[in-house]
C-alpha cells in the first residue's frame, strides 16, 4: 500500500482542492500529463450534505450521506471519465476517503444527490445506515481525549459527525463496496481521511478486503492501491502515527511545519543538513510530504502556522526545498484564493462551482491560484522527475541561510534565505557546459530567459543569488528544460 503506482519516471502528486471533474480531465491532457506530474489527490466523491446554511462551506463535503459518486465536482459518469482521460496521459488519481463518519446534526438534510437523512434515527437510507452502524452511546471528541484516551478518540465524534462503527461486518462491507467501486473506475489509490479516529486492525481489514489496481487502466497486475493514512501527530498524543506505518503511508504534518518555520526565518537553512529521519520524520518510503494542505492553509486540522501561497516567495522556496530533496513522496496543494477560512471555492448564486480560467501567461483565473501552475513550481517537479533516485551530495552552506546541494550528476540546487546576497563559486556536480536557471526562466531555444549557470570542467560554477531577487531558489539540471 505504500507505492503510489506512478507512471515511469513521475515523482509528484498536486491536490487540486474542490475542483470538478471535467475541469481536472482538461487539466491532465492539456498540463499536468505534459508537464511530468504523477497524480492528483482530488476532494472527496461521495455524495455530501448541501450546507446552505453555512454558503455551502468547503468542509460539507467531508460530511457524507451516501456513497454515491455525486458531488458539486461531478457525476459518476463525469467522475469514470476523468480517470480515464488522466491515465491515459499517465496522471493517477487518488480519492479522499471519508470513511471515519457520516454527517453532522443540521436544520438541512439533502444531499448533492438529492438523498435525506433522518439524524435523530441515524438513518442513511442511500446506504443504507442505521442506528446499529454507529458506535453508540454518543460521544463527542474533547480536546483533552487527545492526550488520555486513545478509546474517546476512535469511538467518539469528530466534531459531532456521527461516527461509524468499522468494527461491524456490515459498514466494513459498504466501505470496501465503495473502495473497490472506485478501484474499478481506474483510481490509484486513497487518502483515509480522519485515520487517526479509526482502529487500526479495522483499517487493516479493510485494506485487505480491496481489489487490485484496474489493468485495463495501464496497472501492472497485482498491484494494490496506493494508501495514506491522515494522521496528525506532533507527539505527545495517546495516539501514535507509528500504529498506522505498518498498515500503509502517513500524512507527514511535520514535514511543512519545520520548512515553513525555517523558511519564514525562525530556523537557520543550514540545519536542513541531515533533513530525515534525524529530525524525527517518518522513514523515506512511509511518508506523503507537503508544505500546506487543505486544512492547515486557513487554520484547520493541525492549525496554521504554515507557508501557503499567500507568502509567496517563501511558500516557493520550501516548495522547491521539498521537490530538491530526496526524502518522502511530495504532494503539492493548488488552492482557490479564499480570506474567509469557511467559503466554498467560487461558485454562482445556485452553488455551482465556477471552473478555473486560464489566461494567457497560462496561470489561473476566476478565483483559482493554480500554484501548480507557477514555473517556479512545475519547474522543480520536472527537476525531480530527472534526477529520480540519485542521492544528495555535496551540501554547502554558509553557517546560516545560503545552501545548495547536489542530487548525483543530475541536479543542482541553492537557496538564499539570508538578508544578504549569495555570490559564490559552488560545486554543481553536473557536467561541463551552459545551463538555464529553471526558476528565473526557462531555456528557450539556444538562449535563456533568466539566470544562465557556466559549469565548468571540474563541475564548479559561480552561482548569484541576491537577497532582493523575485525568487530565491535557483536550480539547474541535466535534460531538455535546462541544459543549452
Ligand atoms: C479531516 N481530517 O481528519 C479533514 O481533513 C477535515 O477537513 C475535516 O473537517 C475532518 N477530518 C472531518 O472529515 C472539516 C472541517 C470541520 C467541519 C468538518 C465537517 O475542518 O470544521 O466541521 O469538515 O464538515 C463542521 C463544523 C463543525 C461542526 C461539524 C459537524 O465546522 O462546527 O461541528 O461540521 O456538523
Ligand atoms: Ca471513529
Amino acid at each position: 500500500y505504500k507505492n503510489p503506482h506512478y507512471a515511469a519516471g513521475r515523482t509528484t502528486m498536486v491536490h487540486l482542492f474542490e475542483w470538478k471533474w471535467d475541469d481536472i480531465a482538461a487539466e491532465c491532457e492539456r498540463f499536468l500529463g505534459p508537464r511530468g506530474f504523477g497524480g492528483i489527490q482530488v476532494s472527496p466523491v461521495s455524495e455530501n450534505l448541501v450546507l446552505w446554511d453555512f454558503q455551502r462551506p468547503w468542509w460539507e463535503r467531508y460530511q457524507p450521506i451516501s456513497y454515491r459518486l455525486i458531488t458539486r465536482s461531478g457525476n459518476e459518469q463525469q467522475f469514470a471519465s476523468m480517470v480515464r482521460r488522466c491515465n491515459n496521459v499517465g496522471v493517477r488519481i487518488y480519492v479522499d476517503a471519508v470513511i471515519n463518519h457520516m454527517t453532522g446534526t443540521w436544520r438541512e438534510n439533502t444531499g448533492t444527490g438529492g438523498s435525506t437523512a433522518n439524524y435523530g434515527q441515524w438513518h442513511y437510507p442511500s446506504v443504507p445506515y442505521g442506528r446499529d452502524d454507529f458506535n453508540y452511546p454518543e460521544c463527542v471528541i474533547s480536546g483533552s481525549d487527545y492526550f488520555c484516551c486513545a478509546d474517546r478518540v476512535r469511538n467518539c465524534q469528530l466534531n459531532g459527525l456521527k461516527d461509524l462503527y468499522q468494527g461491524s461486518e456490515y459498514v466494513r462491507t459498504q466501505i470496501v463496496n465503495f473502495m473497490n467501486h472506485l478501484i474499478s473506475l481506474g483510481v490509484a489509490g486513497f487518502r483515509i481521511d480522519a485515520a487517526k479516529h479509526m482502529w487500526p486492525g479495522d483499517l487493516r481489514v479493510i485494506y485487505d478486503r480491496l481489489h487490485n489496481l484496474n489493468t485495463a487502466h495501464g496497472f501492472p497486475s497485482g498491484a494494490r492501491p496506493y494508501i495514506y493514512q491522515e494522521v496528525i501527530d506532533l507527539g505527545g498524543e495517546a495516539i501514535s502515527r507509528n500504529e498506522y506505518t505498518p498498515l500503509a503511508a502517513v500524512t507527514e504534518f511535520k514535514y511543512g511545519m519545520e520548512l515553513s518555520r525555517a523558511f519564514n526565518g525562525n530556523n537557520l537553512l543550514r540545519w536542513f543538513y541531515n533533513w530525515g529521519t534525524a529530525w524525527g520524520l517518518l522513514a523515506s518510503g512511509d511518508a506523503l510530504n507537503f508544505i500546506d494542505n487543505h486544512d492547515n492553509q486557513r487554520g484547520h486540522g493541525a492549525g496554521g502556522d504554515v507557508l501557503t501561497y499567500k507568502q509567496p516567495k517563501q511558500y516557493k522556496g520550501a516548495i522547491a526545498f521539498m521537490l530538491a530533496h530526496p526524502h518522502g513522496w511530495p504532494q503539492l496543494m493548488s488552492s482557490f484564493a479564499f480570506t474567509n477560512t469557511e467559503a466554498g471555492p467560487p461558485m454562482d448564486s445556485n452553488g455551482n462551482t465556477i471552473s478555473p480560467s486560464i489566461n494567457s501567461d497560462s496561470s489561473c483565473g476566476n478565483g483559482w491560484v493554480c500554484e501548480h501552475r507557477w514555473r517556479q513550481i512545475f519547474s522543480m517537479v520536472a527537476f525531480r522527475n530527472r534526477v529520480g533516485n540519485t542521492a544528495l551530495t555535496n551540501w554547502w552552506d554558509n553557517n546560516s541561510n545560503q545552501i545548495s546541494f547536489c542530487r548525483g550528476n543530475q541536479g543542482f540546487v541553492a537557496f538564499n534565505n539570508d538578508y544578504w546576497d549569495l555570490n559564490q563559486t559552488l560545486q554543481t556536480c553536473l557536467p561541463a557546459g551552459s545551463y538555464c536557471d529553471v526558476i528565473s526562466g526557462w531555456k528557450s531555444g539556444n538562449s535563456c530567459t533568466g539566470k544562465r549557470i557556466t559549469v565548468g570542467s571540474d563541475g564548479r560554477a559561480n552561482i548569484v543569488l541576491g537577497a532582493n531577487e523575485y525568487d530565491m531558489v535557483l536550480a539547474i539540471h541535466t535534460g531538455t528544460e535546462s541544459r543549452l
